[in-house]
This record gives C-alpha cells, sequence and structure tokens, in this order.
C-alpha cells in the first residue's frame, strides 16, 4: 500500500516547466537584519554563520562536533591490489562519545605510482554494500575504483548504515546513540545529517593518514547521499571538494519551484532523514528562510559539481542547475567567476572549467562511470593544481 502510495504522490507531482509557480529566493547575501554583503570577510563572519545556523535549524539539524575519542585498526591491508597499482586499506574507525562507540568500515585503495600524499575521493554510499566490493571479485560503476586509481586519485567509501540505517525504525541506532540530546530536540540531526557527520569523522582519519593528503578530500554522494555530501562540505570547510550526483529535493535542487520532489513528500517518505523542524515546511516552501541555492553557497570558495540525469526529472535537473546560477554571487566575492549562462547546459555536455560544475547526464537516476569520469576531469582542473 505504501508503495502505491508513494506511485501516486511521484505521478501527481509537477513536471510542467510552465507550471512552476512564481518565487522569490531568499538574498544569499542579505543578512537576517537586511544589510548587504560585500566582502567575503562579511561573508565569513556574519551571513555564512548564520545560514548554515539557519539549515541547522529548519533543516538538516544540528551538526555535534565533539566527540571523546577517535581510533582506527586496520582490517585488513594488501599493497598488491588492483593488479599492483593500487595499495587497499580496510579500515575501522571507532568514534566514540560517553562511553558510546560507533563504527565505521572504511574501504581505501591509495595508487602506488603516485608518490607522496594523494587527493582523494570519498563515497557516502546509500546503495547496496557489494559496490564497494574491497576483493573486486565485483567490480560496479557506482564506485568505479579502478577509473579513480588510474587517473592518478586514492578512492575511499563507507557505509550509511554504519552511521544511521536508513530507515524510520532503527535509524537512531549509530551516531544517534552519542547524542542522546539530539533525539529529543526539534533541531536534531537525523539520519542524513548522521551520514554528513561520518564523513566528517572519515575526514579525521584521513588527517592520521600519511598517504592521503587531508587538504584535497573531494566528498561524493548520489541521490541521499549527494544531500549528505551537500551537507558535509557545508558544514566541514575542510572538504576540499563536494560531488552532489542527482541530489535533488533537499540536496543541489531548488526547493521553491515545487518541481518533482517536494518538501511534504520527502518528509513524509522519510520521516527519519531531516529535522523535526523541517516538517513545517511542508507544502510552504515558500517561508522557509532558506533554499538550496544557499547550501551551495555555504561551500564557497571550494568547488562544486552537481550533476543530474535527463529522464530524472523528480530530482529537477533545472531546479539544480538555478540552484548553481545563484550561488555564483558568493564564488564571486572571492575573485572566482564561474562561466554559467543562464539556461542549463543541454544533455551530456559538461560544465568543467568553472569552480561550479554540472552536467546533465542523458539517461535514469543513478551514479554512472560517465559522472565519475567527469568528476575526474573537474578534480583534474580544480583540486590537483
Ligand atoms: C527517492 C527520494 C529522493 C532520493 C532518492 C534516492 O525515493 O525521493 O529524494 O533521495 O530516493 O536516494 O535514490
Amino acid at each position: 500500500v505504501l508503495i502505491q502510495v508513494q506511485a501516486q504522490n511521484a505521478a501527481q507531482a509537477n513536471y510542467d516547466e510552465s507550471k512552476v509557480p512564481p518565487y522569490t529566493l531568499p538574498d544569499v547575501l542579505k543578512t537576517t537584519k537586511s544589510k548587504k554583503v560585500q566582502t567575503k570577510t562579511e561573508w565569513e563572519t556574519i551571513r555564512r554563520p548564520e545560514i548554515i545556523k539557519l539549515f541547522e535549524e529548519n533543516v538538516y539539524g544540528q551538526m555535534p562536533k565533539s566527540y571523546d575519542r577517535l581510533t582506527y585498526s586496520i582490517k585488513n591491508k594488501n599493497a598488491d591490489a588492483m593488479a599492483g597499482k593500487a595499495t587497499l586499506k580496510e579500515v575501522t574507525i571507532e568514534v566514540v562519545k560517553n562511553n558510546n562507540p560507533v563504527k565505521i568500515n572504511l574501504v581505501l585503495f591509495v595508487p602506488n605510482r603516485q608518490k607522496g600524499p594523494v587527493p582523494v575521493f570519498l563515497l557516502i554510499n546509500n546503495r547496496g554494500k557489494d559496490n564497494t566490493d574491497p576483493t573486486r571479485a565485483k567490480k560496479s560503476d557506482f564506485w568505479p575504483a579502478e577509473m579513480v586509481i588510474d587517473s592518478g586519485y586514492a578512492i575511499a567509501a563507507f557505509h550509511v548504515s554504519d552511521l544511521a540505517p536508513d530507515d524510520t525504525a532503527t535509524y537512531v541506532n549509530g551516531v544517534l546513540q552519542l547524542y542522546p540530546e539530539q533525539l529529543t530536540a526539534n533541531d536534531g540531526m537525523k539520519a542524513i545529517g548522521a551520514w554528513a557527520w561520518g564523513a566528517c569523522r572519515v575526514l579525521d582519519y584521513f588527517e592520521k593518514d600519511t598517504t592521503i593528503d587531508a587538504k584535497k578530500v573531494a566528498v561524493v554522494g548520489h541521490s541521499r547521499g549527494g544531500k549528505a555530501s551537500l551537507w558535509a562540505a557545508a558544514e566541514d570547510q575542510r572538504f576540499a571538494m563536494c560531488m552532489t550526483n542527482c541530489s535533488g529535493n533537499t540536496g543541489a535542487a531548488l526547493a521553491r519551484r515545487q518541481f518533482g520532489e517536494r518538501i511534504n513528500r520527502i518528509n513524509t517518505v522519510f520521516p527519519h532523514w531531516f529535522a523535526t523542524n523541517y516538517k513545517k515546511f511542508n507544502h510552504k516552501e515558500n517561508v522557509l528562510p532558506v533554499d538550496q541555492h544557499m547550501l551551495i553557497a555555504a561551500i564557497a570558495p571550494r568547488p562544486l559539481y552537481a550533476t543530474n540525469a535527463s529522464k530524472d526529472l523528480w530530482a529537477d535537473p533545472t531546479g539544480t542547475y538555478l540552484a548553481l546560477k545563484n550561488a555564483e554571487k558568493v564564488y564571486g566575492l572571492y575573485g572566482l567567476t564561474s562561466n554559467l549562462n543562464a539556461n542549463p547546459p543541454a544533455i551530456n555536455q559538461p560544465i568543467i572549467n568553472s569552480i561550479l560544475g554540472y552536467h546533465n547526464r542523458e539517461g535514469e537516476h543513478n551514479l554512472t562511470a560517465y559522472d565519475w569520469s567527469n568528476f575526474i576531469k573537474f578534480a583534474n582542473v580544480h583540486l590537483k593544481k
């Protein structure tokens, strides 16, 4: 029955551009006291913290930063993985707070031919664990580790279930045990916040791993994982780059367009993803004090790459592109010009030479080798130099 109701809602969503209601986005450069932000100092000291707080209070919930200790152990190491091209490490990262532990199982391949610490792509894996098979008996374009290694980057992944099972009944069994106050607060974090928190803890680990350049970590996520990769990069400025793939509603797409998935629907089908306060905005996109262009702006001046798929209108490709477009002026405060036209590019026309990168891939809602090949091109321009 639930599946039927979901399908019905999706079918009733608006997919007609001419029916997008008129809307006004909150001005990313105007403070809550109506002061116009003109410099990057004003942005960094006044407006950016304000925006992060607004997202914490109204959308994703708080992001607790303190814990008692983080330790790690190497469960398995193979210096001769991928026919000698890479070193595999399976790392168990344990984070403890108030005697409650969380264990993150990290799979990491580091290219052998590279000298010195290497940049890394970290995937927040929201799909099957066999997508990140450390033995490489199974290979998947969702995490094409060989392609990334051949391009001179390290590649890593952890599964969201280590932090918070993606389930309304059991999502509390993970990070939320470390921060029980989050469970009762209306602005408490839930599953997506917990996954983003996990990405930040993996970054804590990278800072201890001398084979990894922790100043060049790209956080990658697809769909619900792409919502988490955005939130992680916005919250934690140590992430050097962010990839958000088909992240849609409460990811990179503008809510006010009310195109495809809407806030009411996401809060109803996935009540365990966002802060309780977010439910106040069901059917009320226009009173939300933020929109998703502000989340992208909070990642400035760091490079961000967003994607869509042509058949995935549910995730609103145009609304995603327009979110990037409306974040541009914050990058402008840093003297960074992106080359975004007013309208989205044609299908399969990636925008790489721009601090805000984008493509709309032909096809379905997915993370594919095509998407990764463009992540690598984008990183070659913006991360490696
Ligand atoms: C859908 C959800 C989207 C997106 C997607 C996914 O059901 O409505 O927001 O998260 O799942 O993660 O693949």
